[in-house]
């Protein structure tokens, strides 16, 4: 132990702790100041950065032994507060550069300390800032964080105006469209929003923390478990194994197709016959301490049987594969796809076939914040759990008979999130908490390192796809054949219908008359597939957005041209069968021509034999909202002063749920002239909010935005008088009429059948993408110079949000096509090791041009946007590479090995 007396904010505070206690921690723990976050806590992201003696430190790695005493440290909570603003934090609000905020604080004081020593930055000074001191943010794609930073370091010069940041409400009213700041920013820049990890410190001095205990080996049978070493050891409460779980210790992966081979019941909660990949948990050790429950969690003694690991899809799919699952096949379920005429013939008679294998590799979400969730018994005797959970009400079903609790006992809610990226449409940690909570009858506390974070939730599903393309010589694609396998990991959740997303998005965004193909999905042994932004999409548009390519050159055309020439138009149909809901891919693609003209010459002139450059495009297409009649729900309540509350499961990854339910309220209440302070937002609770579905497949603006929109026009439907006036609320209580009201929309869709063929989303977004390439000739390292973007995401509700939403995905989608990988368990267990995009590895100049087609079925004509632009940028990346160096890679991530590898087999290496 050690006493430390520290300069904190100005303040002198004194602190007994332990030597090897982490600064960060100490800050957290000891004095309460979470604005220092924890991210990766091995000093790889920039998130616990604090100001140590005038310099910028991350203190996750800090230990207490090496901090002196009276060393002056400064927070985020030192530098500015809700009601007096930093300037930094003024233009991180005005420029919507926090979208879940939980990079935010470290990346406020790194700015902090670079404005300190230097005021006048160039925005190549600041990006070498934040590389240098790994400030990573996985949301923003970092171009509106240096726009903040230039704005704070003109105000603080004196060369602007802070009122010039300050958003003003336009005259007519109206937030929907503009820039109006999202309603958490102030607490995200503040430092002052309490996510998961801030509040379990926050929790009852009875509140258990939890240890899992783990495999580290992927496929094996469980002999024994021996928890009697560990049970003795110091401040643990219970350990709970396999046996004390009250329910069926299930989860269900709610088996959307019949002739899916499993039955949905086959991941355990705490694992108990088998191992079905690394990491699964065997045991929760609940103490009084994290520290006695890590320690015992070692003791816990498993005896296994090794059994062969499959670690792709077709190393399960060979004839001598055991079935992971016994019982059921390891290919549990196949897809068909079939339009139109047979391909066959068509094949025979083109003029041009184009061919070639294509693999999307095993992307890891990698959210800054590691999962973390909490639970307990309330005073009613229900069960409460809190997560990241984006899916709430669909969590509670999946999980409430494996926990053994009635769903009616069971409450849901989602803590403030520090990114998903869809990982978090899978229960992680949720049945976990909920069986200890139930076994100790005591608040639990959980949360993972980074490093479980990365090993033990879901990670995209790769694909293995053979595809062939067929045309005239004159490039109208006359037909597509497909064969896709989908490595899906060991647990079955929503695997069939990611497959059924090879059928309806390989080729989509072309008329193409004939398609024939077959996916399947694959039961392995590496991470279970959970959705990933995009979900299927640039899995499926990869192949085809490549292959495209290929044929343009076959039939050299234009890459551009050939793309133009087969888009959707009058009497066009998608790869389902569907008419299109809007035809604006030909005006998306005008829209890019002169950027695409002006980059072709740029490129041109500025290639050199060391570094050749190139530009790839590449179109992307994605629906809006879960196959089918999707339907979401709203409630909203007329609260005494004429306020209104929405109630509504939006799920917040960090997109803005609560700037899309409060501009889509506003908007439609317009003829109540509310100002948006008087919308008041309950979001993410199963207990007041009803079921607006879970925040996938970018349906949330559609698909609960519309059931917001009828919420609201029923509210003034109510208050509407005959002269066209409305009434208060004094008026409905007078009347006896009910104040609170009840919305709800489905989606005009229809499921698809057994060959694919349906109308599975009334919205869809469209978006054109191009990548200005450089590879160095000697390294093989590829880097996106300069990205743009054409997006039809119908009407923008808030251009913030829609410009981070987008920049965050392109960035994204370089990282899958360039670096990110999660196949090594061991080297990819790190945030550097799987390749994880920092500031230089993403272009700062990105645009995006949007082309807005009001969409019949969005409400005040908006489509969806938060996944378009990872459905097919990363296949751009890859064209942009073969038409600098003329190496075609098929197979992800581009790394610069790969590259090299492809210029060195053509004799093209420097
Ligand atoms: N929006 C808008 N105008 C439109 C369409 C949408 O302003 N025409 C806004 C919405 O109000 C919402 C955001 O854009 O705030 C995204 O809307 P939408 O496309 O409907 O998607 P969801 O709200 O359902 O969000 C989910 C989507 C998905 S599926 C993933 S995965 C994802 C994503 O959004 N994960 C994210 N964006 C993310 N952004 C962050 N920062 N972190 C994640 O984990
Ligand atoms: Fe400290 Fe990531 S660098 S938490
Ligand atoms: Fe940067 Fe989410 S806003 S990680």
């Amino acid at each position: 132990m050690l006493k430390r007396t520290l300069k904190v904010n100005g303040v002198e505070r004194m602190v007994i702790v332990e030597q090897d206690k982490s600064l960060a921690d100490v800050l957290r723990e000891n004095l309460g100041l979470t604005s220092v976050k924890i991210g990766c806590g091995t000093g790889q992201c920039g998130s616990c950065s604090v100001i140590i003696d005038g310099k910028l430190k991350r203190t996750c790695t800090l230990k207490m032994k090496r901090v002196a005493d009276y060393t002056e440290i400064t927070t985020l909570e030192g530098l500015g507060t809700p009601t007096q603003l930093h300037p930094i934090q003024v233009a991180w609000m005005a420029h919507g550069a926090a979208q879940c905020g939980f990079c935010t604080p470290g990346f406020i004081m790194s700015t902090y300390a670079l404005l300190l020593q230097n005021p006048s930055p160039s925005r190549e000074d600041i990006r070498d800032w934040f590389q240098k001191h790994r400030n990573a943010c996985r949301c923003t794609g970092y171009k509106p964080i240096v726009d903040s930073v230039m704005d704070a370091a003109a105000v603080m010069r004196g060369d602007m105006k802070l009122d010039d940041l300050l958003f003003k409400v336009p005259e007519d009213g109206r937030i929907w469209g503009t820039k109006y700041p999202r309603p958490s920013a102030i607490a995200k820049v503040t430092g002052t929003l309490d996510y998961g990890a801030d509040l379990g410190l926050k929790m009852p001095e009875e509140t258990l923390k939890c240890a899992l205990v783990q495999a580290e080996v992927s496929h094996a049978n469980i002999l024994s478990i021996d928890t009697a070493e560990a049970e003795k050891m110091p401040g643990v409460f219970k350990i709970i194994t396999a046996k004390d779980v009250p329910g069926k210790n299930r989860i269900t992966g709610l088996i959307t197709f019949p002739s899916n081979k499993g039955d949905g019941w086959e991941r355990p909660i705490l694992n108990d016959e088998k191992i079905f990949q690394y990491g699964d948990a065997v045991a929760i050790v609940c103490a009084d301490s994290e520290k006695h429950a890590l320690e015992a969690a070692k003791h816990v003694h498993l005896e296994l049987e090794q059994l062969p690991e499959y670690m792709s899809a077709p190393a399960a799919m060979a004839d001598d594969a055991i079935e992971i699952h016994p019982g059921t096949p390891n290919i549990y379920f196949t897809q068909k796809v079939a339009k139109g005429e047979e391909t066959a013939p068509l094949f025979e008679k083109a003029d041009a076939v184009v061919e070639d294998s294509f693999y999307v590799s095993r992307q890891p979400h990698m959210p800054i914040e590691p999962d973390v969730g909490f639970a307990f018994l309330d005073d009613d005797g229900k069960l409460n759990i809190h997560s990241k959970s984006i899916g709430l009400h669909l969590h509670g079903a999946m999980i409430a008979p494996g926990i053994g609790v009635e769903l009616e006992n069971l409450i849901m809610v989602q803590n403030p999130t520090g990114g998903t990226f869809g990982y978090k449409f899978s229960p992680t940690m949720e049945a976990l908490v909920g069986v200890a909570a139930m076994v100790t009858k005591r608040p639990v506390f959980l949360k993972y390192t980074w490093y479980q974070q990365q090993t033990y939730t879901g990670k995209r599903s790769p694909f293995f796809t053979d595809l062939r393309l067929a045309a005239t010589k004159d490039g109208k694609i006359l037909g597509m054949e497909s064969d896709w396998s989908v490595d899906h990991g060991p647990y079955s959740e929503f695997g069939d219908l990611l497959t059924l997303r090879g059928a309806q998005f390989i080729g989509a965004g072309y008329d193409i008359p004939a398609i024939r193909g077959e996916g399947r999905t694959v039961c392995t042994n590496h991470a279970w597939g959970s959705a990933f932004r995009g979900y299927g999409a640039p899995e499926s548009e990869f192949p085809s957005e490549v292959l495209m390519d290929e044929l343009a050159e076959k039939l050299g055309m234009d890459p551009f041209e050939l793309r133009l020439k087969n888009v959707y138009r009058e009497g066009s149909t998608t790869p389902t069968g569907q008419v299109p809901e809007v035809l604006s891919l030909p005006e998306v693609f005008e829209a890019m021509r002169p950027h695409y003209e002006a980059a072709k010459k740029r490129v041109a002139e500025t290639t050199t034999d060391d570094v050749k450059r190139g530009v790839g495009i590449a179109l992307g297409v994605y629906g809006c909202g879960l196959d089918g009649p999707d339907t979401a729900e709203a409630d909203l309540e007329l609260n005494e002063d004429n306020t209104v509350t929405v109630f509504v499961t939006w799920h917040d990854h960090g997109q803005g749920a609560d700037m899309g339910t409060l501009a889509t309220a506003h908007e439609t209440l317009r003829p109540l002239g509310l100002k948006p302070e008087q919308i008041h937002l309950v979001l993410n609770d199963t207990r007041t909010c009803p079921n607006g579905g879970p925040a996938g497949g970018s349906r949330s603006q559609v698909m609960v935005g519309n059931a917001i929109r009828v919420v609201c026009e029923i509210l003034l439907d109510a208050l509407r008088k005959e002269d066209g006036s409305y009434g208060t609320y004094a008026d409905l209580v007078a009347a006896k009429q009910p104040v609170h009201f009840h919305g709800k929309w489905t989606a005009p869709a229809t499921d698809c059948d057994e060959n694919g063929q349906g109308a599975p989303f009334a919205n869809y977004m469209y978006g054109l993408f191009l990548m200005e390439m450089a590879v160095d000739m000697k390294t093989g390292k590829a880097v996106v110079e300069h990205c743009k973007a054409v997006a039809d995401i119908g009407k923008v509700c808030n251009r913030l949000v829609v410009d981070g939403q987008m920049y965050g995905g392109l960035s994204q989608a370089i990282g899958l096509a360039l670096t990110e990988d999660y196949e090594d368990i061991k080297k990819h267990s790190t945030m550097i090791g799987a390749g994880f995009p920092y500031i230089k590895d993403i272009p700062d100049d990105m645009e995006v041009i949007y082309v807005e087609t009001p969409r019949k079925d969005g409400p005040h004509g908006a489509s969806g946007v938060g996944e378009l632009p990872l459905s097919a940028p990363h296949a751009a990346v890859i064209n942009g590479i073969y038409d600098a160096c003329g190496v075609r890679i098929t197979k992800l991530p581009a790394r610069p090995e790969k590259v090299l590898a492809g210029l060195k087999e053509k004799g093209l290496a420097k």
